[in-house]
């Protein structure tokens, strides 16, 4: 045997074990809709920044670590921390911005939260966190529980033998140190808010529950919804799906891996932005029950159209961050999603981007709720290791995660792959094997990704990423008139497109301070930034293979890039609405373009 190969399959198997050790469950699906308890509040934190708390002095991992909560039993004793001495946390939330002396902090922090649990007798309790950012390992009553990567997406830990009555202790070791090989990597436009940014629940169940379940219309179809329901515990089981309103009452049954095909014929009322119809949906076995409230819909690309319901539709759209609309920090709230996508409404659109991260559920829902479909991304972003397979696999696992939470909403009409990335055979590969991933978890919706343009041709932008031909709908972002030239050059830049499929711009914009005015040639008044969008929104008329667009962005956010202190204050300044809620001239632009395009004849 050749050993070198040998050694580097081996050290491909070590990096792809070493990427998964002690994984989450399979996530539970509709946590919010089951017989949950928050652990949402305050929080006991310790800052640690030297891993002090899991390390001893020759770096080994200390068998009695900050996990184990302990407290002095005698005056004696030594022990040099104290949890419930310390400082305390919202949960949900970004710790940069609770605590002033943790804005700029990447690293280690300790969290603890006690709590009492009575649980029936025959249930099992799961534990379920919305989001951490960005690794974290947990520990329930000083015993590992499990440990999660990538802070953007959903996880659970079944912790029903280690939950007591009285007084549990629940202690999470979470990290946000920035990393070459991980997903982001090092390098974003966007703060690296660390901590448990969503919420955490204890889930209750039955022994033998639904677990997920997949209940969309069939690809191509209007009229069948095609899907599945995993349940646990044995096989065997009757599965009724039931659309009360419409009278459906099915009954199904489950292989033996717990898991019933679902195919239902009906007339439905489509969800659209028109008409953001959302059936109540109930599903049964003998011993769980669940309801969610579901749209149908379908959503195909037909040569440079994007039709949703079998129409063509212009997505009119605009790109937003996971900030909260009145800033700083994270956006935590059903509240706060709601301002975001009723400002994503009043400029007109029916759709957005949720850069550059899977958003919370809260939010996709919200979005739902109002008829804007959604673009959904996972952070492979500029320059990640391509070439790394642990980088792949941590990037398929949140691509994974994504769907698994989101299949359900019929708003999501596009997953995407990456972000502005480099183009290199080693990306190419990375990336088509993702969109083909999607395919397998999902075949109902279509993929895309933020693409860059390479190469010009008699003064046409030529749009030939090789990658654009293993996704649906190709994104590009440009920046004319910010990055490069003027304003008022952008209006007569032409595009040529080497794919027959759907384009959508998926970034243009600039940065302005809102309420600083001046002339339109000087930068980061609301003149120039208007002028921007003047320009680029008179160029995209042009674009006759045009299906959208997304601008950048909806509101200013923290980026540690934007260091020109007199604007930015580490604000990327390229928002329609300023941190503070206030709009900017552009974004009444946007909304002005939005409604011509509404107009008779108009597409
Ligand atoms: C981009 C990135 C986005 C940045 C933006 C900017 O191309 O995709 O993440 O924030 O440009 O403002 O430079």
């Amino acid at each position: 045997m050749n050993l070198p190969k040998t050694l580097s399959i081996f050290f491909f198997l070590t990096l792809i074990i070493s990427s998964q050790a002690q994984e989450a469950d399979p996530l539970i699906q509709n946590v919010t809709a089951r017989n949950i308890t928050t652990l949402n509040g305050l929080w006991q934190i310790i800052v640690d920044p030297l891993e002090n708390g899991y390390y001893n002095h020759r770096y080994q991992p200390k068998e009695n670590g900050f996990f184990m909560n302990q407290k002095m039993q005698s005056p004696s004793d030594l022990i040099e921390y104290d949890f419930d001495e310390g400082y305390q946390l919202a949960v949900p939330g970004d710790w940069n911005t609770q605590m002033e002396k943790l804005y700029y902090y990447e690293g280690n922090l300790w969290y603890k939260k006690s709590f009492d649990y009575t649980r029936q007798a025959a249930n099992r309790v799961f534990l379920y966190f919305g989001a951490v950012n960005y690794e974290v390992k947990v520990y329930l009553n000083g015993k590992k529980i499990g440990e999660h990567v990538g802070g953007y997406t959903s996880f659970n830990f079944e912790i029903t033998d280690e939950l007591r009555e009285k007084d549990n202790f629940l202690v999470l070791k979470v990290d946000n140190t920035r990393r070459r090989e991980a997903v982001p990597t090092v390098n974003t436009d966007w703060w690296n808010y660390g901590g448990i940014t969503r919420s955490v629940h204890l889930v209750e169940t039955p022994q033998s529950f639904i677990r997920d379940y997949f209940l969309q219309l069939k690809k191509g179809s209007k009229n069948e919804i095609a899907g599945w329901v995993q349940a646990e515990g044995a096989g065997g089981q009757n599965v009724t799906v039931s659309i009360p309103s419409l009278k459906i009452n099915r009954e199904f049954r489950t292989d033996q891996n717990g898991r019933a095909e679902v195919n239902i014929k009906g007339k439905f009322e489509l969800w659209s932005p028109m008409n953001p119809k959302l059936y109540e949906v109930k599903i049964s076995t003998g011993t769980d029950g669940i309801t969610d409230q579901i749209g149908f819909r379908s959503i195909e690309a037909d040569g440079h159209k994007i039709l949703l319901n079998g129409e063509p539709v212009f997505l009119k759209g605009v790109s937003v961050h996971e900030e909260a609309p009145f800033g700083p920090g994270r956006a935590t709230s059903k509240a706060e999603c709601e301002t975001l996508v009723k400002w994503a409404k009043e400029l007109g659109c029916n759709f957005i981007r949720l850069a550059h991260y899977p958003h919370s559920e809260e939010m996709v829902k919200a979005a739902e709720r109002h008829g804007v479909m959604v673009w959904s991304e996972i952070p492979v972003y500029w320059t990640v290791l391509f070439d790394n397979p642990a980088t792949y696999a941590n990037a398929e696992n949140q691509l994974e995660e994504m769907i698994t939470r989101d299949k359900n909403r019929s708003n999501i009409i596009l997953w995407s792959v990456a972000n502005e990335t480099p183009v290199s055979d080693a990306r190419l590969d990375f990336l088509s094997r993702l969109a083909k991933k999607v395919k397998t978890l999902d075949n109902t919706r279509l993929t895309t990704a933020a693409l860059d343009t390479h190469s010009s041709e008699d003064g046409y932008n030529i749009i030939d990423d090789p990658l654009g031909e293993h996704i649906d709908v190709i994104g590009i972002n440009q920046y004319c008139g910010w990055y490069w030239g003027k304003p008022s050059e952008c209006a007569s830049l032409k595009w040529k497109i080497n794919f027959n499929k759907p384009l959508i711009i998926s970034e243009f914009g600039g940065g302005a301070l809102q309420g600083h005015h001046g002339a339109p040639n000087e930068r980061w008044t609301e003149e120039y930034q208007d002028d921007v969008y003047k320009y680029n929104l008179e160029m995209l008329k042009k674009i006759d293979f045009l299906a959208g667009t997304t601008p950048w962005i909806l509101t200013d956010f923290l980026s540690p890039r934007r260091n020109l202190n007199r604007i930015q204050k580490d604000y990327n300044r390229k928002g329609l609405v300023s941190e503070n809620g206030v709009k900017k001239k552009a974004f009444f632009t946007l909304r002005d373009f939005y409604q011509q395009l509404d107009g008779p004849g108009k597409r």
